[in-house]
């Protein structure tokens, strides 16, 4: 991309500043040329600075100021024992924006595809990308995560209209290196998930809705002390599997060991949102396979029970299509209601039935789950 973006700066003229594209959910801007802050070393004692405040979330509120600093401080009044030149890279988050900190408490140098979250080191403070300090011996000392940077990405968040929006920016960032007479830093390109709150990965230019299926490593049945490894394949970077339906606290890898008898589930997220998986029921009946063969009663768990309002459903979704069925102790059908396999929680609104006692019937395919639930009347109604 930078080639390209260097090939074609040769021929486009002013006229053509950026380009921003967007797909449902990412905006990319690929400023094009790059855009260069360069600051030249000074030949005499002084400070100096120059400073950019940009806005990159595209609402016209700038986000961030980034200032070069040069200065030499050798000689001159009132004289110094030491004197020394020194260049700074800082950035300022602006307008309530913060900036993704590394361990070392600067501004991070992120790599492709590094994810850009809640789950993240944020930091208000103005913080130098890098500064560099020249002593008259000779000797350089550099800190920061940026020194002569080439393609990282810094992370910011954007406070907009109370709402939250990750963003990346793809910087380079040249210190005063032996040989070199400037600081530079060169800013190609942006993006930010529109969603609020919602991901981004560092160099991410698009997103679409994440995939998942699960395999596990044997089988689902088993006795204490075993247990089966459940996979979520998928596109998605985020993990939050969920036994019975409640986040298992921890359970955020791509992998689970279950071991103990439930129904399993995993979602998972990316940049566009989040996607449940289909359903494992492990059973933990501890009796051997060569002893009578323990034939697994299909189960379907409602809850709450009694029910108000909402009636959740778990049940083990193979292929398809279902349809929930409600009959009332009378046989009649009270509710009937199609689901598709893809769809993570399912959940019946029993809110307008009378209070009483009811069967509920899940068709998938071939099989078929049963149970039961008792309505009852909220007293806050
Ligand atoms: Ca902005």
């Amino acid at each position: 991309m930078k080639l390209l973006q260097t090939k074609l700066s040769t021929f486009i003229i002013m006229t053509m500043l950026f380009s921003a594209s967007a797909n449902a959910q990412i905006v990319y801007t690929d400023i094009n040329p790059d855009t260069s802050i360069i600051r030249t070393r000074l030949n005499q004692r002084g400070i100096y600075s120059i400073e950019q405040s940009r806005d990159f979330n595209n609402d016209g509120i700038a986000d961030l100021r980034f200032t070069l600093i040069t200065s030499i401080i050798t000689g001159g009044f009132p004289p110094q024992n030491t004197g020394y030149t020194a260049g700074t890279i800082r950035a300022t988050p602006l307008n309530g924006s913060t900036i993704l900190t590394g361990s070392s408490g600067y501004p991070a140098k992120l790599n492709l595809n590094a994810i850009i979250s809640a789950n993240a080191n944020w930091s208000t403070l103005a913080n130098q990308l890098m500064f560099e300090k020249r002593l008259t011996n000779g000797n350089t000392t550099n800190t920061g995560n940026w020194n002569t940077a080439t393609d990282g990405f810094l992370g910011l968040r954007v406070i907009a209209g109370g709402q939250t929006l990750y963003c990346w920016i793809q910087l380079n960032a040249a210190a005063f290196t032996s040989g070199a007479n400037a600081a530079i830093l060169t800013i190609k390109d942006y993006a930010f998930n529109s969603v609020p709150s919602r991901p981004i990965l560092a160099g991410e230019t698009s997103c679409t809705t994440p995939t998942v299926n699960l395999t596990q490593s044997g089988s689902l049945s088993f006795c204490a002390g075993d247990s089966v490894t459940l996979t979520a394949n998928g596109t998605g970077y985020q993990y939050q599997w969920k036994k019975n339906n409640v986040n298992i606290a921890g359970a955020t890898a791509k992998t689970y060991a279950a071991k103990t008898a439930g129904v399993y589930k995993c979602k998972v997220t990316n940049s566009c949102g989040s996607k449940g998986s289909g359903t494992r029921t492990v059973t933990v009946p501890c009796r051997t396979s060569d002893d009578n063969v323990v034939q697994i009663e299909e189960q379907l768990s409602v809850y709450p029970n009694p029910a108000t309002d909402q009636l959740n459903l778990e049940f083990p979704f193979t292929e398809g299509d279902a349809i929930i069925t409600v009959v009332n102790s009378l046989g009649q059908t009270m509710l009937k209601q199609n689901v598709a396999s893809a769809d993570e929680d399912i959940q019946v609104n029993v809110q307008n039935l009378p209070e009483g006692l009811y069967f509920i019937t899940v068709q998938n395919g071939e099989r078929a789950f049963y149970s039961r639930f008792i309505k009852k009347v909220s007293v806050f109604n």
